[in-house]
């Protein structure tokens, strides 16, 4: 995000909102990823040195691979909080939703929300920005939500310590793809530059994201690529896997992160998807495209979101009616011409 007058206008309506708060929480949304999880270890550490009353709690617990970025941060799931506490005394909080703007996706956190959804605020990135956004903090053309509170930051005139620049630069680096997204900036460089000036390590974050994964993800591998095929004109490349097999392998869904994108590695293939049974009916569909193929209709159709490039949806099908259905959707939606009555793929 490029700093302009509009992010500094929306930074200090923020921070006016806060004032009226009488206690604040920080969620994000299910499958908690590393940007979620450093724009929140970020912005509860500036709230509270701000004098504020926050604490982060969300509905899933963080993944065990990406406990690097939680070191000496404090991060509770509400079912925790709900045994210990009750829900009844976090009633009247302000719950702000980092990288996500649909408050379905917020897990039981949510429960916390009163009806008309008035103490609820977004601080997120993702495309499609909610209607009554002077409300919110968003901003689409910012490559993740890290970037957003380092804005924070900056209008609050705080400064960065070493423990909260190491998981904002993490989301950073995840997001962005290793800095090779679309929405990487000028800027982007910039703040991924100062957060390295208080010293973190580049390398403990790249080992932490990419080769930290169990051995069980080779293997599942092994499995997808058995399942790989291609639609009928070849433009669009996807793989599948089953619950059991990622079971099997002691796996969890989040251990298969990153691998749709190996599908874009050939300069023919302009989409990716990878299907993943959830259970017996419910599939996850996951899709990359190239940067000038934007697939993000194809999984709106079906309820999903993300960005142009990568998005997702979750449908109640079984995992091969899900695969037959979808495929001719997103061929129409990136236009390879479907052939008429033959076959999607093969
Ligand atoms: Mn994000």
């Amino acid at each position: 995000m490029q700093p302009n007058s509009q992010t500094d206008r929306l930074s200090e309506a923020f921070f006016r909102r806060m004032k009226s708060c009488l206690g604040i929480i920080i969620t994000t949304h299910r499958g908690p990823d590393p940007d979620g999880l450093g724009a929140e270890i970020a912005l509860n550490y500036l709230l509270l040195k701000l004098g504020f009353d926050s604490r982060i709690i969300n509905h899933d617990e963080a993944p065990a691979k990406l406990a690097f970025l939680l070191e000496g941060h404090k991060i509770e799931t509400f079912d925790q909080v709900d045994a210990r506490e009750g829900r009844e005394r976090l009633r009247g909080r302000t719950v702000i939703s980092i990288d996500n703007s649909d408050p379905d996706r917020i897990g039981d956190v949510g429960l916390l929300l009163d009806k008309e959804q008035s103490n609820l605020i977004i601080v997120d990135h993702h495309d499609g920005a909610r209607p009554d956004y002077e409300r919110n903090f968003q901003d689409p053309g910012s490559a993740s939500s890290c970037e957003l509170v380092y804005r924070l930051y900056e209008s609050a005139g705080q400064e960065i310590p070493p423990e909260v620049a190491l998981p904002l630069y993490a989301g950073i680096v995840a997001d962005t793809g290793h800095f090779r997204y679309g929405k990487t900036t000028p800027e982007t460089h910039r703040v991924a530059a100062r957060l390295l000036e208080t010293g973190i390590k580049p390398e403990k974050v790249a080992e932490g994201l990419l080769n930290n994964q169990p051995l069980g993800r080779l293997e599942a591998k092994k499995k997808l690529y058995q399942s790989l095929r291609f639609s009928s004109g070849k433009s669009i490349a996807f793989f599948s896997i089953r619950r059991d097999d990622i079971e099997k392998l002691g796996l969890e869904f989040e251990h298969l992160d990153g691998l749709v994108n190996e599908l874009l590695e050939p300069g023919s293939v302009k989409a990716a998807v990878l299907f993943t049974e959830r259970e017996r009916s419910r599939t996850r569909i996951s899709v990359r495209s190239r940067s000038d193929v934007n697939v993000l209709g194809a999984v709106q159709k079906y309820g999903g979101g993300g960005h142009k490039n990568a998005c997702g949806a979750t449908v109640d099908s079984p995992l091969d009616s899900a695969i037959a259905e979808f495929i001719p959707v997103l061929q129409t939606q990136i236009g390879e011409p479907t052939q008429g009555s033959q076959a999607a793929f093969a």
